[in-house]
């Protein structure tokens, strides 16, 4: 065969040209590589980084607005310290108190989940002989036994969050020596090592994708419990959404970092690898199709959003590269793919209301949608968008970012704003002005009909589940632009949590945020509060207000990363 002939090394000897025909190829299939994989415009320009000490926060503080405010401050430290004592008197090792009946309750595991995920809280607020306690209880538990299934997502995020960054406060100084020894920050290091190899055998999946929950018992991978995952249970394998995949990858990170042992990197990178390099065709650059098969890797729904489930995926994708070493070759696809997900995101999913009866509606609500479903529904959670976008803008240099973010976070204040306690609802729903046709909810009764008359939306969950979001954003505002409205917005924020959910054995979740007249209620408040307070309220509500009025230096986003839980970890370059 004479074609085959050619490429003999004989004839490359005896033609000059030969090798040179060889290395074109070679070039052009490494061109055509690199083209292929960076074909995204955005994923090609944002190849660079943001550098060590790269300034996040306000360079320029006016009116004293980056020191700090000793009176508010001082009064969110007083809303702490009445939930760790009430909690300590009560409920003492419990995962959570229940704040109306003053009775202990233990939904994760029992490992005593309000003491390990509030500790930073105290740590930032110097509240050192509350964290005496709380690190003499957390050094004890046994992290391996439990009766129940694990979930590897919440218990990642407040478990193992919570320990790792208590080592990286004590490495950094924060915690003072004589509070915290050496001897129990090793303590708290060997726990956290010990929690994250339980944990290991979610990670043991044919794509990486982790399971939905461990059996302890077993170190076995197991699916939702039944009942939980409603219409993807018959799917014949387990489902995952990208928050769950994709929201280890931070605290591993810094367990490898404190430990020198790869594999906590390696297996919360492999988790996440399926939703960052997907091969299968999404709808809208950067935005994952969910929910995913963890045994194919395969979109088994049509599900796109920021909102529940999906978030903190999003979330993660621009912390990871402020975090991470800069020899992570992967960081610049990280970034790509964040700015490409934050473009589609205010192309796709951001809207403003039709009705805008008597305001001028400057602001924004964030939508979903599902396979070709447009859901007209914000959630509270969805309220971390803004202070994440904020954080990109100035990291990336993006300004535009900037001014979608500020708008989004308009939007969440506008709900806070529009009921009578002063606190927007768990969800929302609006008529778009523009661009969606065919908007899955309308207001119907007659109490949506005039809400929405009135503030341009309507709730559709009215309660409150002492959520953060809302005021973690007005945190990254606030430490970012520098502007002083962002502290009355939040004094705004806690003075009606202080009314409204402060109960006798902490603060209550809110049945209805647009029922709290008085005598609407029983005088113990029964109907009007929910008897939840959820770990989440001490970790990072009361944690995000006190520090949106502390001092700017504390905590600095020049310096530390605060995980979707609000532990901070340090930034090491
Ligand atoms: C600073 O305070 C003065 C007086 O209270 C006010 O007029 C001005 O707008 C403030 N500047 C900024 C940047 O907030
Ligand atoms: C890492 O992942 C493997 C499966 O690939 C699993 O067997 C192991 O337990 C995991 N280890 C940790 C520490 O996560
Ligand atoms: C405060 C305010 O401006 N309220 C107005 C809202 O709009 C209705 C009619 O659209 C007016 O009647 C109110 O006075």
């Amino acid at each position: 065969m004479p074609g085959f002939r050619r490429w003999s090394r004989s004839k490359f000897d005896r033609n000059p040209n030969g090798p040179f025909k060889l290395l074109a190829a070679v070039l052009v299939i490494t061109f055509y590589l690199i083209i292929n994989e960076f074909s995204d415009p955005t994923v090609r320009l944002s190849s660079t980084i943001p550098k060590y000490g790269a300034k996040i926060q306000c360079a320029h503080w006016t009116n004293g607005s980056g020191r700090a405010d000793e009176e508010k401050a001082d009064k969110v430290r007083e809303a702490m310290k009445y939930t760790f004592w009430k909690y300590r008197e009560n409920a003492w090792g419990s995962d959570d108190i229940l704040p109306v009946s003053g009775v202990g309750s233990s939904s994760r595991n029992g490992w005593g989940a309000f003491i390990v995920d509030s500790a930073t809280t105290l740590v930032l607020m110097g509240l050192w002989d509350e964290l005496t306690l709380s690190v003499e209880h957390m050094i004890t538990v046994d992290f391996t036994k439990t009766d129940e299934l694990v979930d590897p997502f919440e218990t990642t995020i407040r478990y193992l969050g919570g320990l790792v960054s208590l080592v990286d406060l004590y490495d950094a100084g924060v915690i003072p020596r004589n509070v915290v020894s050496k001897e129990a920050r090793d303590a708290i290091l060997q726990q956290a090592i010990t929690l994250a190899n339980a944990l290991g055998p979610a990670y043991d999946t044919p794509t990486g994708l982790p399971w939905p929950r461990v059996d302890f018992s077993q170190s076995k991978g197991a699916a939702d419990p039944p009942g939980e995952s409603s219409q993807y249970s018959k799917h014949k394998n387990p489902v995952v959404g990208p928050a769950r995949a994709g929201s280890s990858i931070l605290e591993n990170r810094v367990l490898t970092r404190l430990t020198g042992d790869p594999i906590y990197a390696r297996n919360s990178t492999l988790a996440w690898a399926p939703l960052v390099w997907t091969k299968w065709l999404r709808k809208y650059s950067g935005t994952v199709d969910a929910p995913i098969d963890i045994v194919t890797g395969e979109p088994v729904g049509r599900q796109r959003h920021w909102d529940a489930g999906h978030d903190s995926f999003y979330e993660y994708l621009l912390k990871i590269t402020l975090l991470a070493p800069p020899f992570d070759p992967h960081l610049p696809w990280y970034k790509g793919k964040f700015s490409l997900a934050a473009d589609s995101l205010r192309e796709h999913y951001a809207s403003r209301s039709a009705s805008a009866p008597n305001h001028t509606m400057q602001h924004l609500f964030l939508a979903r949608d599902d396979d070709n479903w447009f859901i007209n529904e914000q959630g509270h959670l969805a309220c971390f968008a803004p202070g994440t976008l904020l954080l990109a803008s100035k990291a990336y240099d993006q300004e535009s970012l900037g001014l979608f973010a500020l708008a989004l976070l308009e939007g969440c204040r506008h709900t806070y704003d529009s009921t009578p306690s002063r606190i927007g609802p768990e969800a929302w729903s609006w008529t778009p002005k523009y661009g969606y046709d065919y908007p899955i909810y309308s207001p119907d009764t007659p109490r949506e009909k005039s809400e929405w008359r009135n503030h341009g939306f309507w709730s559709t969950d009215p309660r409150y589940k002492g959520r953060p979001e809302y005021v973690e954003s007005l945190f990254y505002a606030h430490r970012i632009t520098g502007e002083a409205r962002f502290r009355e917005w939040a004094w705004d924020a806690f003075m009606a949590m202080e009314q409204h959910c402060k109960a006798p054995y902490g603060y209550a979740q809110l049945a209805d945020v647009y029922s709290v007249e008085p005598g609407q209620w029983s005088g113990d408040g029964e109907g009007r509060w929910i008897d939840m307070q959820e770990s989440f309220w001490a970790a990072e509500t009361l944690k995000y207000l006190w520090l949106t009025f502390s001092d700017a230096n504390i905590a600095s986003l020049d310096r530390w990363v605060f995980s979707t839980e609000g532990h901070p970890f340090r930034m090491i370059r």
